[in-house]
């Protein structure tokens, strides 16, 4: 698992070059922008249960075969185990997040999960479209526009890190996809 310091490390150590003048210029910005990111993080995170149940309520609501006989959020057992990946999954984004980087998601959550949801008949379409309900919130929570809930933080430019978040979920939806 890395994070932007290790894998400068990594990087400049495949090349076995020193850490170059560009790489410090990134890591400046990284902590120059550290407090913003950790509001970010703290936007989510404490907002992951609203976030969770919201973006499968609305994937069931747009197809509400998943909770009769032969869905896979049926019975109650399966929308436990559906919710709960919803949490894992926005759980690791928030690491990655922290991190500014993404290979916690990747090594920890990501790493076989495809396999796995095509061994159960986990279905793609639909976990795509939670975790797409998911990417919206999570991107308008650190954009601080989410409508009930607003933080009291010091407003800036957060563009680069809602492009990062938004970054994160669509790796969730190419790697189950
Ligand atoms: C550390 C990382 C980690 C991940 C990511 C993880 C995922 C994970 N999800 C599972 C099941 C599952 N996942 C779902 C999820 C869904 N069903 C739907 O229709 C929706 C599209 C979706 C929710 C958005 C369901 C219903 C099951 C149970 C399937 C079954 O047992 O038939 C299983 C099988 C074992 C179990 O049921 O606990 C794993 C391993 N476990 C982990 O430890």
């Amino acid at each position: 698992m890395l994070d932007a310091f290790s894998r400068a490390v990594v990087a400049a150590d495949t090349k076995t070059a020193p850490i170059g003048a560009a790489e410090i210029a990134e890591l400046k910005t990284f902590i120059a922008n550290g407090n913003k990111r950790l509001d970010a993080v703290n936007a989510i995170s404490s907002n992951a249960s609203c976030i969770v149940s919201d973006a499968v309520s609305g994937m069931i609501c747009e197809n509400t075969g998943l909770i009769q006989s032969g869905g896979n959020c049926y019975p109650n057992r399966r929308m436990a185990a559906c919710l709960r990946d919803g949490e894992i999954i926005l759980r690791y984004v928030t690491y990655a997040l922290l991190a500014g980087d993404a290979s916690v998601l990747e090594d920890r959550c990501l790493n076989g999960l495809k396999e796995t949801y095509t061994a159960l008949g986990v279905p793609t379409t639909s976990t795509a479209r939670a975790v797409g309900i998911m990417k919206a919130a999570a991107v308008a929570f650190v954009n601080n526009t989410a409508s009930k809930r607003k933080f009291d933080v010091t407003s800036g430019d957060c563009a680069s890190l809602a492009a990062e978040t938004a970054g994160y979920f669509d790796r969730v939806i190419a790697a189950v996809s």
